[in-house]
């Protein structure tokens, strides 16, 4: 059986993060061409998740469903996040069906559910099915059914490791937009350095090494960041690559060694 990877696409690459519902179609073109590359030259399948970026954080942030849902307003807004999720998720499925692969939006508000912004069950079935069948699962961050709070968000970020456990993945693969994890935040700081690896070895170096002089809150942003890929990675190994360079995304999936970092445990 051809091994599995769980792709997750950030919505920072995805899409323009600060103009509503606006998708970067070059790059996800270029993504589907990537995917396609991969599912069909080699023993691979994928698993895709992707984040919202401006079709889901903006509506969310709009209608406050940070909070939950709880009066008529907020259920307006948590019908028109879904809406627009879905929107980006067709438009992704239709870029990488031109390109070879035939990829099925997966919606986790009809599969998954949280209690108190935790995702406690995903119905994994239906993607181990479309597995099977020779299709490709696309799965958006999404608004979800709440236990305690009616809806709230269920990112990729939450379902991307669960379903690599679910379905026994052998890796995750994080196209992001920037090089990996690093010292300090690379976008506001160029003295940022890559940490190509990150396993049990040198974890409690890595995380002395961060932050130097720069603010607490990135310090503490990125230390819990990186204690939560640790975890993730007991399950599943992960590598963050940048997707907004040519192959870097291809060539993780294939398990090939790339600029970017590594979590084993
Ligand atoms: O972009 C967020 O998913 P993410 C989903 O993967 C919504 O964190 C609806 C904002």
């Amino acid at each position: 059986m051809a091994e599995l990877v769980v792709l997750k696409l950030g919505g920072s690459v995805l899409t323009d993060k600060k103009k509503a519902l606006t998708a970067n179609k070059k790059v996800i073109a270029r993504l589907a061409k990537e995917v396609g590359e991969v599912i069909n030259s080699a023993q691979v399948r994928v698993v895709v998740v992707h984040g919202a970026g401006s079709f889901g954080h903006i509506l969310a942030k709009k209608y406050g469903l940070q909070g939950g849902v709880h009066d008529a307003s907020q259920r307006i807004g948590f019908a028109e996040t879904h809406a627009a999720v879905t929107e980006l998720s067709q438009l992704i499925a239709r870029e990488f069906a031109k390109n070879n692969v035939p990829a099925i939006p997966v919606y986790p508000l009809l599969t998954a559910r949280q209690q108190n912004k935790k995702l406690v069950s995903f119905n994994h079935q239906v993607v181990k099915d479309l597995l099977f069948a020779g299709l490709t699962p696309i799965v958006p961050g999404d608004v979800v059914l709440d236990g305690a709070l009616a809806g709230s968000i269920c990112s990729g970020d939450a379902s991307a490791p669960w379903l690599a456990r679910a379905l026994e993945a052998k890796r995750m693969v994080f196209g992001v937009d920037v090089e990996g994890v690093c010292t300090t935040d690379p976008k506001k700081d160029r003295k940022a350095v890559l940490i190509p690896e990150i396993t049990s070895k040198n974890i409690n170096q890595v995380l002395a090494s961060l932050g130097g002089s720069s603010a607490p809150d990135v310090t503490g942003g990125m230390r819990g960041k990186i204690m939560e890929l640790a975890e993730q990675a007991k399950a599943t190994p992960i590598t963050i690559v940048n997707a907004l360079k040519p192959g870097r995304v291809r060539d993780a999936l294939l398990g090939k060694q790339v600029t970017g970092t590594r979590v084993l445990f």
